[in-house]
């Protein structure tokens, strides 16, 4: 930028220098010339050609004072007419112009400058013309302490006006002559080497010291002052400062006045420096203030250096140091640790073991008791009722450990602590410090089965292998995933291996399963006992009763059906056929199966009845009612005879055949018996296997029945002896004795024949045997006469039979004692 000045210069220039106007005219003229007047200057450069002009001189601006000056009109000279003093100007500003009478300027105007050339008229002199100064006892030498002051009226910077100082003498003398030196240029005194060294020794003084001043520098000439100086030594007061104690936060006005120094010389300043840089200040008077709070906490000391110095910023001496010692308050909180994750604990973990450890920090002066810190367990309170508190705080060293009441896995506890200075005391600053604490879980709980008797569960023997028996389920109460994974096993009851086990790793839930089939011979039932255990290992007590539990199973026996050997049984008898006929004989249809229990259900006309053991069907009575070609149809029923409730039936279908003719009683046997009457123990034994190879074939037992005749009947018993015979004895006790006929009905798989049997009763001797031999027959008895038509022609027919043989017998002259003939009938069923 252009600055404001050279604006100016600029725009003056034209102004101050018009068009055609010449140069300033610089002229000097020496200062108080002493030669005569008017004194010629110069030449002023006139135009010849205008001389009708007049010439006017003016001061600066065109004043017309132009002073001591003047132009000679004949020559054109510039010309001063008395002496000059620089002192009283030292430089005139002139201006020339040429002008008409009426004021016409002609020429002009010619600037013309006039330097007063400086002479060494003016003497130096000081500013007084005694000087005091008072000097402390240990400033270092060559360090200024009073400075004098002298002036010249000279142009200055120039050697009219060099001033040079210089001690003229010192009064007294001793110790040195040169205890001072004086700098001829400025005018600085100090102590010389010498002197400072004699100081140090001892108090002198004062001193008396004549000064100088001269102008022209360095030469030998010029004008000449002197001036006293009266210097008075004094003690040293810098001295050093007892360490100053400063309490922080302290509420007073500032600044603070908190320590003096003194620099017992004259013309000092203090400075005053802190380390490290603090509020603090030094006044003109040595006087140290403390200009605001302090804080301990910051800063808790500071190490204050002051310096007495001239006024040219030179140490008078080293400097003083002022320790400041800053007092605590207590004025910082207990500071908790930083919230860190949280604290685990394994559940179970024995008292007094550590949780955490407490450290909270107090920024006050370690060791005092604003930083000494004690711990009160705020939370969790002591339950009410409960044996102990879960956790113990160590009040000094603030460690928390654990204590007698138990903790639960899962829990999370908010730990609060109370960190408390001044040792706990009334009045401390308290921070309330938070830990969390989570407990974590221990495997300290077996797994357990929720219920422990399971079933009875029935199960028939035949259900397939792989099927699921029963579901276990197990529960286990510790909190980890991994501490509640289980493993089942099955510990009894399965010494086959019948049974399994099937569960998910992380379920509960255990499957009993089949493995193999059931057998109710083998095992009726079974108690299998299944344990549970965990996989990761148990912490503590081992496994309580319900690690077990036992799975009843009843085995339910599967028996086949019974099975007959036929699915329908059919028959076919005539009307005739008597009661006691046997009809045919149902059978299972595995002869090694277990025994059956036989029944009819629906016999509604009760003529049939079936042994329940051996399954033979006979005609329970005569078959009165029944036409031929008719069918009767019952339900033969078999039960299993130790399971009764196995059962199956069959039809059982009757065909009813009109009678058959009376069988051929030409077919009697020819041997006959003898039997003694009343009755003895003596029977006959009949045989019902024939002689006709047809018959005698067959296999299977025979059945026995008295012919239809009801005196047959009354007279006689026929009671079946084993499978192919029976015996014939009275039945009352007198019969009368004659040769009797006693029709036998044999029925054989479904085929019938009949037997006549023939019998001699006789009277008993006493032996109970036949007197004699039976002699003649005798006529057939009346009371056959009265029987029905049928029956009497039947009789008449034996009657005639028994005669033929009897014919044969004694035409033979056979033994008695031969057995008896069987003749099959025609009237097979
Ligand atoms: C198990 O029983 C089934 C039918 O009841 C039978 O087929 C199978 O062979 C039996 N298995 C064994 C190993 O006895
Ligand atoms: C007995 O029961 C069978 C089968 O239900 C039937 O066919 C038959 O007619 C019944 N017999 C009588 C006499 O009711
Ligand atoms: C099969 C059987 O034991 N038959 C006998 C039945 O009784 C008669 C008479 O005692 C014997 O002769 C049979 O042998």
């Amino acid at each position: 930028m252009v600055p404001a000045w050279l604006w100016l210069l600029c725009l003056s220039v034209p102004q101050a220098f018009p068009e055609a106007q010449p140069a300033e005219l610089y002229v000097e003229v020496p200062e108080n010339y002493g030669g005569n007047f008017p004194l010629y200057l110069a030449k002023l450069p006139l135009p010849r050609e205008e001389a009708e002009g007049q010439v006017v001189l003016s001061g600066d601006s065109g004043r017309a004072a132009e002073g001591p000056f003047a132009v000679d009109p004949e020559s054109g000279f510039l010309l001063v007419t008395r002496a000059l003093d620089r002192e009283e100007q030292a430089e005139y500003q002139l201006q020339v112009t040429l002008e008409t009478k009426d004021g016409h300027v002609l020429w002009g105007p010619q600037p013309v400058r006039v330097h007063v050339k400086d002479e060494n008229d003016q003497v130096p002199c000081f500013s007084q013309a005694i000087y005091r100064a008072q000097l402390s006892q240990g400033t270092r030498p060559g360090i200024p302490f009073f400075f004098l002051e002298a002036s010249d009226g000279d142009e200055p910077g120039t050697a009219n006006s060099d001033l040079r100082f210089h001690i003229l003498s010192q009064a007294p003398a001793q110790p040195s002559p040169d205890m001072f030196q004086l700098e001829p240029r400025l005018g600085a005194l100090a102590l010389s080497p010498q002197g400072s060294a004699s100081l140090d020794r001892a108090l002198e003084g004062p001193y008396q010291l004549l000064v100088q001043v001269k102008d022209m520098g360095d030469q030998a000439s010029g004008h000449q002052a002197t001036a006293t100086i009266d210097v008075s030594v004094v003690e040293s007061t810098w001295v050093p400062l007892e360490p100053i104690h400063l309490a922080e936060n302290l509420q007073v006005p500032y600044p603070h006045h908190i320590a003096q120094v003194h620099w017992s010389g004259s013309n000092v300043h203090y400075h005053l420096e802190s380390q490290p840089t603090g509020p603090f200040d030094v006044d003109a008077e040595g006087k140290i203030y403390v200009t605001s709070e302090l804080d301990r906490e910051a800063q808790a000391e500071y190490l204050l250096r002051v310096w007495a110095q001239n006024s040219g910023g030179e140490d008078y001496a080293e400097p003083l140091e002022l320790q400041v010692v800053v007092m605590d308050e207590n004025d910082n909180v207990p500071v908790c640790p930083p919230p860190g994750p949280p604290v685990s604990i394994p559940e179970l973990s024995p008292l007094g073991t550590e949780v955490t450890k407490l450290s909270a920090e107090d920024a006050d002066a370690p060791g005092s008791p604003n930083s000494h810190i004690a711990y009160r367990l705020l939370s969790p309170e002591p339950e009410e009722g409960a044996a102990g508190t879960a956790f113990e705080l160590d009040p000094t060293s603030g460690s928390v450990t654990l204590g007698t009441a138990p903790l639960h896995a899962g829990q999370n506890i908010l730990l609060q602590v109370l960190a408390i200075d001044l040792a706990g005391a009334e009045g401390g600053l308290s921070s309330t410090c938070e830990v969390t604490v989570t407990v974590s879980d221990v495997n300290d709980h077996a797994p357990e089965f929720t219920t422990s008797q399971i079933g009875p569960i029935s199960l028939p023997e035949d259900v397939e292998p792989g099927t699921r028996v029963a579901t276990l389920v197990a529960t286990d109460a510790d909190l980890e995933p991994a501490f509640r994974l289980m493993d089942f096993a099955i510990e009894g009851g399965d010494v086959d291996g019948i049974f399994g086990l099937d569960w998910e790793p992380d379920s509960g839930q255990v499957q009993l399963r089949l493995c193999k089939n059931l057998s109710y011979e083998a095992a009726p039932s079974h108690e299998v006992v299944v344990v549970v255990r965990n996989v990761a290992e148990l912490v503590g007590q081992g496994p309580g009763p319900g690690a077990t539990a036992t799975v009843t199973v009843l085995v339910e026996r599967v028996l086949p059906p019974p099975k007959l050997d036929q699915d329908s049984y059919e028959a076919t008898v005539p009307v005739s056929t008597p009661a006691g006929s046997l009809l045919l004989i149902v059978q299972p249809a595995d002869p090694t199966s277990r025994p059956l229990r036989f029944s009819l259900a629906n016999d509604s006309e009760g003529w049939l009845c079936i042994d329940k053991v051996s399954g033979e069907v006979h005609t329970a009575r005569s078959l009165q009612g029944a036409q031929p070609g008719d069918t009767y149809t019952v339900l033969v029923e078999a039960q299993d005879a130790d399971e009764p409730r196995l059962s199956t039936s069959a039809t059982l279908v009757i065909h009813f055949l009109k009678a058959p003719p009376p069988p051929a009683l030409t077919l009697v046997p020819v041997s006959s018996r003898h039997l003694c009457t009343p009755r003895q123990d003596h029977g006959v034994i009949v045989s019902g296997p024939s002689e006709d190879p047809e018959l005698a074939s067959r296999q299977g037992p025979y059945s026995f029945a008295l012919g239809p005749n009801p005196t047959v009947q009354r007279d006689w018993r026929l009671q079946p002896l084993n499978g192919s015979h029976a015996y014939l004895t009275l039945a009352l006790h007198w019969v009368e004795p004659h040769e009797h006929v006693v029709p036998v009905v044999v029925g054989h798989n479904g085929r019938m024949w009949q037997l006549l049997v023939r019998v001699i009763v006789c009277r008993c001797n006493v032996e109970g045997q036949c007197m004699r031999k039976v002699g003649r027959l005798k006529g057939m008895p009346t009371k056959l006469s009265a029987v029905g038509t049928l029956v009497g022609t039947l009789v008449a027919i034996g009657f005639l039979l028994i005669l033929i043989f009897t014919h044969l017998t004694l035409a033979r002259k056979k033994d008695l004692d031969q057995p008896v003939d069987s003749v099959p009938l025609k009237a097979a069923v």
